[in-house]
């Protein structure tokens, strides 16, 4: 009996849609970054601070994922740039179907900067591509040293790692060095900041490197009819 791969024929699926999705972010000249963390890690609240320091002229745009609720497109929403909560119903990941449908409506010619925040969840998200031009992983310091080295799917994927809630380091037995040096035994190399975003430390090296990944990113496509 020939037994169906549906897994695979899943995230095969997935990936040719994410592949569509990236094609049209590169001719719109679009930047996507996807931030994947545990639950309650500070996606949001970096998200928070991030729009509230960046210029209203800036063109930015937010897809907040979660299983229920409109929260976090609510607490988004206040810094007047467009926000649209994506509710998975019990999914444990957002899918490049997803951020398929709720791109409907806007114009990516628009858009120079859009987030993904991902449902929080350090393993499922890793794989399902969203067309996105780079993952951020977020770990805070309640979580222990050792996530890396546990979830390394997510950490060897994500081209940036942002640890938070450094303001909390008196108060847990959190090893930070060793953190960065399991996150780095996973990914070489791996550009990392500590944030805090109570105290606002960090945040300007994350918009520091938000400038410059915006940069770096190929100007939008030259007409290609
Ligand atoms: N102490 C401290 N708490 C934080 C920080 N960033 C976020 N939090 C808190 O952590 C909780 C979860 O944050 P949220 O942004 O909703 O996490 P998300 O689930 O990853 O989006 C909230 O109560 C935040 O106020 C931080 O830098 N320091
Ligand atoms: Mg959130």
């Amino acid at each position: 009996m020939n037994r169906v791969p549906l897994e695979k024929k899943v995230l095969s699926e997935n990936d040719r849609i994410a592949a569509e999705l990236r094609e049209r972010f590169r001719q719109n000249g679009v930047l996507c970054l996807n931030l994947i963390s545990s639950p309650g890690s500070g996606k949001t609240t970096l998200l928070e601070k991030t729009l509230d320091a960046l210029p209203r002229a800036e063109r930015i745009a937010v897809l907040t994922g979660d299983i229920q609720t409109e929260n976090d497109a609510a607490r988004l929403k206040r810094f007047g740039f467009p926000v649209k909560q994506i509710t998975t119903g019990g999914t444990c990941h957002l899918d490049a179907r997803m951020i398929e449908r709720h791109l409907a409506g806007w114009r990516l010619d628009e858009i120079d900067l859009l987030f993904f925040e991902n449902v929080g969840n350090l393993v499922c998200p890793s794989s399902y591509d969203l067309g996105e031009a780079a993952k951020i992983v977020l770990l805070s310091v309640t979580e222990g040293e050792d996530k890396p080295l546990k979830y390394p799917s997510i950490f060897f994927k994500s081209e940036f790692l942002v640890i938070t809630k450094t303001d909390l380091l008196p108060y847990v037995p959190f090893d930070i060095a060793k953190a960065e040096e399991n996150a780095r035994r996973v990914r070489p190399g791996m550009e990392i900041i500590r944030t805090s975003c109570t105290q606002g430390d960090g945040l300007k090296e994350w918009l520091g490197w938000l400038e410059k990944r915006t940069k770096a990113q190929p100007a939008k496509a030259e007409s290609l009819a």
